[in-house]
């Protein structure tokens, strides 16, 4: 246990307009809280784990709210302390006034992520598996909330727990040698030697998964560029199934890029339209919207470049984006207006919808991603920072051993190394991986 000395309070659901609002508790004193304030029919009984109806009792012993009571005792709670949530009527005044009732009955506010935290604390979640709850909550696609679960049933843990207890037993068996004199001779060696080879594999592994599921984790920007009235607006607007973008015969109409959400079997997709690049152009408003755009298509996962099939010499992508490295896709725009098949690449039109089901296909296809088969578990950028870190502090042991260092200098390589990793699930804890982590928390959580 933690051994918290204070009751926190605080609204967990939404402020606004909704139908029931959901105050928590955790901590010492909180059934003789919730004695002073919530009156109960003297024919019932408060059973843990079971919902009771009530009354809560504001200032002047007046009646505020008729409610619903649920206590769970510590240790086998969420935060492993007396917890308790009481479901009253949502509104703009009601929930702040049962609120002001439970702090005036010995409960402080909590923080931002304290619930989270003190379950952090007092072991019942990994830090990991306390992120994972941020994460759930801010998930904006199915995929990122398929992931946060999984992270919080603990499918990161269980990978990074094996790789900590390995690295903790090559540090164990390196102080056997080092303080009983047992043999430093090639044949340990060579066991190190394939041992630390395996750690670095599965580090590699890790941050592969990371590398190839960062999409369904954060989603994917997908950024429409191309000349003048190529038909990016338009195609925007088709994607997005809405008229959200100006669409003019007129060339230079979007000038701001434009940025909307869209789900892609359930992996959410930035979809961003730009203005269109014309670098003859001598107009300071012109130059200065296709330096946004050019911003865009540097911070893309995947440029989508038009060509208007039915205009005289289409421009190719510039310079600068087909060297970054950012796959291009090359599309012809309104493909309607031409008979003639495309010169060899896709052909869409907006205003048919021709094309645009191939278009979702080769983007996904072009990024390396399996849809039909997305990853369960990807790091997030704070683990893979840690797995980086770690894996360097693998090599270097690696290094030593090559070197021919004595069993100490490799044994100080190995105990940094486990402490790095050691901050993926906490199990190395200091006050600024604490702020860093709960600090994105939300109020209630
Ligand atoms: N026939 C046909 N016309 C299209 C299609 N897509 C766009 N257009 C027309 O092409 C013109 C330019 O379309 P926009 O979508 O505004 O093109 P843009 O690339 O956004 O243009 P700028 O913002 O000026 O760079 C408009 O008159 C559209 O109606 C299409 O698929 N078929
Ligand atoms: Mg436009």
């Amino acid at each position: 246990m933690s051994g918290s000395t204070d009751l926190i309070a605080a609204i967990a659901t939404p402020q606004g307009s909704g139908a029931v609002s959901i105050i928590r508790l955790s901590g010492p004193g909180l059934l003789e809280a919730l004695a002073k304030i919530l009156v109960i029919h003297t024919d019932l009984e408060f059973h843990p784990r079971s919902l009771i109806l009530g009354h809560i009792r504001g200032e002047n012993g007046q009646i505020i709210d008729e409610v619903l009571a649920v206590y769970f005792p510590g240790p086998n709670s969420f935060t492993g302390e007396d917890c308790a949530e009481i479901q009253g009527h949502a509104g703009a005044v009601v929930p702040r006034l049962v609120l002001a009732a439970i702090l005036e009955a010995g409960a402080r506010l909590a923080r931002p992520g304290e619930f989270t935290q003190r379950a952090f604390l007092n072991n019942r979640l990994s830090l990991d598996q306390a992120e994972a709850v941020a994460e759930l909550v801010a998930a904006q696609s199915q995929s990122e909330a398929v992931l946060a679960n999984r992270q919080l049933a603990g499918a990161l843990k269980e990978r990074v727990n094996p790789i900590a207890e390995r690295l903790i037993s090559l540090a164990a068996s390196l102080t056997v040698i080092l303080d009983f004199d047992e043999p430093w001779d090639a044949n340990s060696q060579l066991n190190l030697t394939q041992n630390l080879a395996a750690l670095r594999q599965d580090l590699a592994a890790l941050l592969a998964l990371r590398r190839e599921g960062r999409i369904f984790r954060e989603g994917l920007r997908i950024v429409l560029a191309g000349p003048p009235n190529a038909g990016k607006s338009s195609l925007f607007n088709a994607l997005l199934g809405l008229d959200r973008a100006l669409v003019s015969p007129r060339p230079g109409t979007t000038r701001d890029y434009l940025e909307a959400s869209v789900s892609w079997a359930g992996v959410k997709v930035e979809l961003v339209d730009t203005a269109g690049l014309w670098p003859e152009s001598t107009d300071e408003l012109d130059q200065l919207s296709q330096d946004r755009a050019r911003a865009q298509m540097g911070q893309a996962d995947l440029i989508v470049w038009l060509r208007d099939l039915s205009a005289p010499n289409p421009s190719p992508p510039p310079q600068e984006a087909q060297e970054s490295g950012i796959p291009i896709l090359a599309v012809w725009a309104k493909a309607d207006l031409i008979a003639e098949p495309a010169p060899n690449s896709l052909a869409i039109s907006a205003k048919t919808g021709q094309g645009l089901a191939q278009l979702k296909d080769e983007a996904i296809k072009l990024l390396g991603l399996n849809f039909d088969q997305p990853p369960d578990l990807v790091p997030n950028f704070r683990h893979q920072k840690a797995l980086e870190k770690t894996s360097q502090l693998v090599n270097a042991a690696v290094k030593a051993l090559e070197e021919g260092e004595p069993p100490d200098i490799i044994t100080l390589e190995i105990v940094d190394a486990l402490e790095t990793l050691g901050q993926i699930t906490g199990r190395v804890m200091t006050e600024d991986l604490l702020t860093e982590v709960f600090s994105n928390f939300c109020l209630g959580k």
